[in-house]
């Protein structure tokens, strides 16, 4: 759960004092506009960057955009507000004004919740009511669906109202300034309520739960803060909105689409995704997610393997020490990562739309996968340098898609359906380069490819697909 920096000042704010010149760069990190000082980047904030991160939070606030801690900033900074970072990554100040999708989603569309806890502000009745209400919201107006059942029951997304510490590292600040937090759909989509604050129906005298909730659930669906001020993705609490704006339908209806077509009868799955990529002089390559964190590599480079928020570097005997560690804090982006794929010495890790790129380490970009692939979509299953030809695959679903690097475009004729690939499933969760070899996850199996004769290898002893863990984490023990 790295949702929130670990190293923060908590901000004293009551209903909306403003804060001092020190708080509000703590604000500025804390909400994710200003670099956290890390063993990446290990900087201390420029005044150029200060500025800079000034700029976004103020973009975000529906702020005049000065680059300034003048007194309007400050006071925006005392407000309440949703405790969620405003900016996933550190570079993406240059997006379109509008949603920003966090990058993971539910692989079905009929959620569950339940509650934890309650608020001793409201009746059970009123509470429940009022949840009920936000869900509805985001029902109305997607593919989703929402039920919920018994807290002895599993549910995808759980209630929580509690003050202080709760378990999660990520304490609330008593009343005032943060009112909620809620974990992506990658790390469990959670919803936490501040009970210090005084929880309403309606907007007198409190916070007004279903307002503050139907955002919340917003994260809890894949969504991050949007920089419309009117949009209820927002950050900054605004008790005059009365539901969804247009910014959050479309932004809800890229992930889920319009409305159900018809009840989801697939159960709910949970499996965590798993990207490896190796980076090596000799060899470049690679992805695989899916099976358990594995993949053993032979050559001298490093492989990483990355699971929901943390990544392992993996030698020839497990994982190196000191990992996992969140991808956060060494690779400087939030949330989980699709994909990976490294080439030329570029590793560049793909995550809902963006695509991050790092060498040697360092960051080197962020830009939309549409800007660099063309026609490749957002949220792909897999990536990889085929032997075969040099060029690149992106895999999404049951379809697939070549991209030549020396014309830097997508040939003519894609996407073409995977089944060309003769042997494969129809769908595949990763794929991997390995010994000068190709390899392809699927739902715990791999199977390995025949390059020459374009179909899966033919092995009369052990026949693919075989189960990964037994082959690809059994490089030690
Ligand atoms: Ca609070
Ligand atoms: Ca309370
Ligand atoms: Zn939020
Ligand atoms: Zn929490």
């Amino acid at each position: 759960f790295l949702l929130v920096s670990t190293v923060l000042t908590v901000i004293a704010a009551t209903t909306s004092t403003p804060v001092s010149q020190s708080q509000a760069v703590s604000y500025l990190r804390k909400f994710g506009h200003a670099p956290e000082s890390n063993h990446m980047s290990g900087s201390l904030l420029s005044l150029e960057s200060l500025s800079e991160s000034i700029r976004s939070f103020q973009r975000f606030a529906g702020l005049t955009i000065t680059g300034e801690l003048d007194a309007e900033t400050l006071n925006a900074m005392g407000k309440k507000r949703c405790g969620n970072p405003d900016i996933a990554g550190t570079d993406n100040a240059k997006r379109k004004k509008r949603y920003a999708l966090q990058g993971s989603k539910w692989d079905h569309k009929h959620l569950t919740y339940k509650f934890v806890s309650y608020t001793p502000d409201l009746t059970r009745t009123e509470t429940e009511a009022e949840i009920r209400a936000a869900f509805q919201l985001w029902e109305d107006n997607s593919g989703l669906r929402f039920s919920k059942v018994d807290n002895r029951q599993k549910a995808d997304i759980e209630i929580k109202f509690a003050a202080g510490a709760h378990g999660d590292g990520d304490p609330f600040d008593g009343k005032g300034q943060t009112l909620a937090h809620a974990y992506f759909p990658s790390s469990g989509g959670d919803a936490h309520f501040d009970e210090a604050e005084t929880w309403v129906l309606g907007k007198v005298n409190g916070v007004n739960l279903r307002l503050v909730a139907a955002h919340e659930f917003g994260h809890s669906l894949g969504l991050s803060h949007s920089d419309v001020t009117a949009a209820l993705m927002a950050p900054i609490y605004n008790p005059k909105l009365t539901g969804l704006h247009r910014d959050d339908i479309q932004a809800i209806q890229r992930i889920y689409g319009k409305s159900m077509v018809k009840p989801d009868i697939i159960p709910p799955r949970t499996r965590p995704k798993v990207t490896t990529t190796t980076t090596t002089t000799t060899r470049r390559t690679t992805t695989t997610k899916s099976p358990p964190v594995g993949a053993c590599n032979g050559s001298n480079g490093s492989t990483y393997a990355f699971l929901g928020e943390l990544f392992w570097r993996l030698n020839d005997n497990g994982a190196d020490k000191g990992f996992p560690a969140s991808i956060y804090s060494a690779w400087g982006i939030r949330g989980s990562v699709d994909a990976a794929l490294t080439y030329k010495g570029v590793t560049n890790l793909f995550q809902g739309h963006r695509v991050h790129s790092f060498r040697n380490g360092r960051k080197q970009n962020t830009a939309h996968i549409s800007t660099l692939y063309g026609s490749v979509p957002s949220f792909i299953d897999a990536v990889f340098e085929w032997s075969g030809n040099g060029k690149i695959y992106f895999i999404k679903g049951d379809k697939y898609w070549r991209y030549n690097p020396n014309i830097k475009a997508i040939d003519a004729g894609y996407p073409k359906p995977l089944t060309v690939w003769r042997g494969l499933p129809g769908h595949i969760d990763s794929a991997l380069q390995w010994n000068g070899k190709t390899y392809f996850f699927e739902n715990g199996l791999y199977y390995r490819f025949d390059d020459n004769r374009i179909q899966v290898a033919n092995s009369t002893k052990y026949p693919y697909p075989r189960r990964a863990d037994e082959w690809w984490l059994g490089c030690k023990d």
